[in-house]
């Protein structure tokens, strides 16, 4: 006999399976324009609050408001408008190219465009992201060529890492975005490392982790942060929570406490949340976590509020853990409709262009393709040579490799 009743695990579950009624009542939202804009040396202590809240910009009539706003151009915003169609665009071209044949795997953003379109603008040449496969919008706002990007997917003759990598694990120093890892959550160990580096060398550049909500259960997030905040790393350390983690719900790994955001405070970490969907928002907010990282102030923990609307990736299919309309019922909209509202508020931009616009970046990306499939796609045309295989991995070839070379005659 014992006086306690039998223990039992709590094992958190989504509050709507398929087939029912989404609900994002539990989703608190600040109105836009409601969170201060604290300077950027104030103390971590002193600004708690913004791990809890949410820093909106764009309110629902379209205006720009509150003092995070007014940081970007007319230009500056139908750029990033633009790239964020560019993104959407070269998803469903890629998505189809997938159904195709054309490649073996593809993973789009639907959604979450304005979190790495927006977020890129912050950073400058020379820093370094370490990327997921979600952030394809850092490479587009850099202007990397869209036909790089599908050499890669479709691992043909061109492809820049000689098909080495799973489709989408995209590589370019040049455009400050390291070589993508499948093992998630490496990225923040390595941003940390890689900022910690910087400082040492006494250098001016600064870096930027990126995770997911699932990804923050693993090991390296913690350790990262115990890291980045000892020593005061110039790092960017970025949460995009878009709802899920391939079928499981963000619930599971924020163990039932406050927001992935507060995660920093027990580090001392000055943490923020932001709507995802608010491209203005998600700039102006990488634009002060960058500035302190460049002022030797230390890291900043960003949690984008988003969802993701499409599936995981190619070889997921949504319908089987979560309601159909779920994303329509998301409260934070659509990225790209919210920025085009706003534009056309402003009288810089409108309907007609917008379709013109649409038409114009859906030329860009065939040509493109129409470019990247000369060289080949995975089962036709152009593909690496077996000699790249042993390339790219040792300053000099151990002669046990060069021995497997040769005996593949390469
Ligand atoms: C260390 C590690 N564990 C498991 C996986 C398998 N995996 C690939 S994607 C994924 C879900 C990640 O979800 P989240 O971190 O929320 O990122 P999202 O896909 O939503 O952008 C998992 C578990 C992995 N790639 N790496
Ligand atoms: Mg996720």
């Amino acid at each position: 006999m014992t006086e306690f009743a039998q223990l039992s695990l709590h094992v958190p579950e989504p509050a709507v399976r398929p087939g029912g009624q989404p609900d994002f009542s539990n989703v608190t939202i600040a109105k836009a324009g409601a969170v201060a804009r604290p300077d950027v040396d104030a103390a971590p202590e002193d600004i708690r609050d913004l791990a809890y809240s949410i820093i909106r910009i764009l309110n629902r009539e379209g205006e720009a408001v509150g003092p995070w706003a007014g940081l970007l151009s007319d230009e500056a915003l139908l750029t990033g408008l633009r790239n964020m169609m560019k993104l959407r665009a070269f998803d469903a071209r890629m998505l189809m190219a997938q159904r195709q044949g054309k490649t073996s795997f593809y993973m789009q953003h639907l959604g979450e465009e304005a979190v790495s379109c927006a977020f890129r603008k912050a950073l400058r040449q020379g820093d370094m992201n370490f990327p997921t496969y979600r952030q394809a919008g850092l490479l587009i706002a850099d202007g990397y060529p869209m036909e790089e990007m599908m050499n890669q997917i479709f691992s043909n003759e061109s492809d820049p890492l000689r098909g080495r990598q799973l489709p989408v694990m995209y590589s370019s120093k040049e455009h400050g975005f390291f070589t993508i890892s499948g093992n998630l959550s490496t990225q923040y160990v390595q941003a940390v490392g890689w900022a910690m580096a910087s400082a040492i060398k006494n250098d001016t550049k600064i870096a930027a982790a990126w995770i997911g909500d699932g990804s923050t259960a693993e090991s390296d997030f913690h350790s990262a942060l115990v890291f980045a905040s000892t020593y005061k790393a110039p790092v960017i350390l970025n949460i995009v929570n878009n709802q899920w983690a391939i079928s499981t719900f963000q619930g599971i790994a924020r163990g039932g406490s406050g927001t992935f955001a507060a995660r920093g405070l027990g580090f001392g970490i000055p943490a923020l949340r932001v709507d995802g969907n608010d491209y203005l928002a998600v700039h102006a907010v990488s634009l002060w976590a960058a500035e302190r990282a460049r002022r030797n102030l230390g890291p900043t923990l960003i949690e984008y509020v988003t969802y993701r609307v499409g599936a995981h990736s190619t070889s997921d299919d949504p319908s089987a853990y979560r309601p159909k309309t779920e994303s329509e019922a998301w409260p934070l909209g659509d990225p790209v409709l919210r920025l085009k509202k706003h534009l056309i508020l402003k009288g810089a931009w409108s309907e007609s262009r917008h379709v013109q616009a649409e038409a114009e970046i859906l030329d860009e990306v065939i040509d493109a393709q129409k470019r990247a499939e000369a060289h080949g796609t995975l089962h036709a045309g152009g593909k690496p040579s077996v000699r790249d295989i042993f390339d790219g991995v040792y300053a000099d070839m151990p002669p046990h490799i060069r021995r497997q070379r040769q005996k593949a005659g390469y």
